[in-house]
């Protein structure tokens, strides 16, 4: 099974990242990791710890000579902040602890600090922290130089930002590419204008912002998932990777939510067939019946806004159990484009995880030959 486990603390050493069960052979180009890093780091409403920062992936184990060996990798990701907090942070004596004891109202402080008997809430929000999405967003980008050997790639933009919707009538490449670029992940440049003045409005009034992603993955073969066992059914699996990433509250797939409040024949894609199966719609967003139906698989994400807020809330010290103003740590007043980004990883990882559970992983030549084998098969179902 191909798997990843992250560690790491916010403001610790390092990141590190294993990755487990990837096929020997692939070709890893660490310039493409790096550059989904980087991406990562980039959109506008972007906090202080964005400018200390510069996400690398130093591989530490698992390829040689720019090829996976089939054994685990092993990742690590520096945090230059280190050297600031090395006193608070050590894992051995901290001179300084600079605790927190008035939790964050939507954070993990509360709730993290009860759970694992933690009266320093530093001890939570260290690791609760979406600086853990930098590890994520390198075991995406792992996977998805494995996709990229079988024509699937990821296409990502924002749908809105706070109240603000993208525009855009049109997603065609010329979209994307104009999203890829946009400091709101925005392919209409008068609603990039607009997101960007609401964002900086909202960070004026010391308030965050959250939004809605999207990721469509395209050339994902049928077949993927299954619908003989809950837990192997793609859309679940995709659905439970985005909702793992942090501040995600709401996961859709295809038409979502729309489709409760829509008769059968405007949800259902009807079905054509032009020497291959296809759909005349894509309302399913690509699944049916847990299982990749070879239309592109369309992801979307609900982000809520980043509960560190520079006009705090209200919250009880969990030591005195005073009403208090909550701990005000350095954040991003918006993050969504980010999200966007850390969207893409996730679900990359999860195809490529079904794409090795049905093609398997031992090397990526015995990949090929069951995927090619498989393609030839459907051809004349
Ligand atoms: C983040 C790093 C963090 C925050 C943000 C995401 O850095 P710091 O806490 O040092 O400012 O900018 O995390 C949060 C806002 C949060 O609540 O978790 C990153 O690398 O993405």
């Amino acid at each position: 099974m191909l798997r990843y486990l992250t560690a790491g603390e916010t403001h610790g050493k390092c990141l590190t990242l294993i990755i487990e069960g990837m096929p020997s052979g692939v070709k890893i180009d660490i310039e493409e990791i790096n550059e989904m890093l980087a991406r990562r780091q980039q959109g506008f409403g972007r906090g202080g710890r964005m400018a200390i920062e510069k996400d690398r992936a130093e591989i530490l184990s698992g390829v040689r000579g720019g090829y996976t060996l089939g054994s685990p990798i092993a990742v690590k990701i520096e945090n230059k902040d280190w050297k600031n907090w090395e006193s608070i942070m050590s894992s051995e004596e901290c001179s300084d602890l600079k605790s927190v004891t008035a939790p964050r109202p939507g954070h993990a402080d509360l709730v993290g600090g009860m759970k694992y008997e933690h009266k320093d809430l530093r001890n939570v929000l260290e690791r609760a922290s979406a600086r853990e999405t930098a590890a994520r967003v390198a075991a995406g980008a792992f996977a998805k130089q494995l996709l990229k050997q079988f024509g699937i790639y990821t296409q990502t933009r924002c749908v809105s930002i706070g109240e603000i919707e993208d525009s855009s009538k049109v997603f065609d490449e010329e979209f994307y590419k104009r999203a890829f670029v946009s400091p709101v992940g925005f392919g209409d440049p008068e609603a990039e204008k607009k997101a960007i003045a609401f964002i900086e409005e909202a960070k004026k009034k010391g308030e965050s912002v959250g939004g809605v992603v999207e990721a469509v993955i395209k050339n994902v073969p049928p077949g993927l998932g299954s619908y003989a066992q809950y837990d192997r059914k793609l859309d679940a699996n995709i659905a439970f990777a985005a909702m793992s990433i942090q501040a995600i509250k709401g996961v859709e797939i295809g038409m979502g939510f729309k489709a409760a409040a829509t008769l059968g024949s405007g949800v259902h894609d009807e079905i054509a067939y032009d020497g291959g199966y296809y759909r005349l719609s894509n309302n399913a967003g690509g699944i049916e019946g847990g299982m990749s139906n070879g239309e592109p698989i369309v992801v979307r994400a609900a982000m809520k806004p980043i509960p560190t807020l520079y006009k705090p809330l209200s919250t009880v010290d969990i030591i005195s159990k005073e009403v208090k103003k909550a701990s005000v740590e350095r954040s991003d007043a918006c993050a969504v484009y980010a999200c966007s980004v850390v969207l893409d990883a996730c679900v990359s990882f999860e195809i490529a995880k079904a794409f090795c559970d049905k093609f398997g992983n031992d090397s990526i030549g015995d990949t090929k030959k069951a995927y090619e084998a498989y393609i030839e098969r459907i051809k004349s179902f």
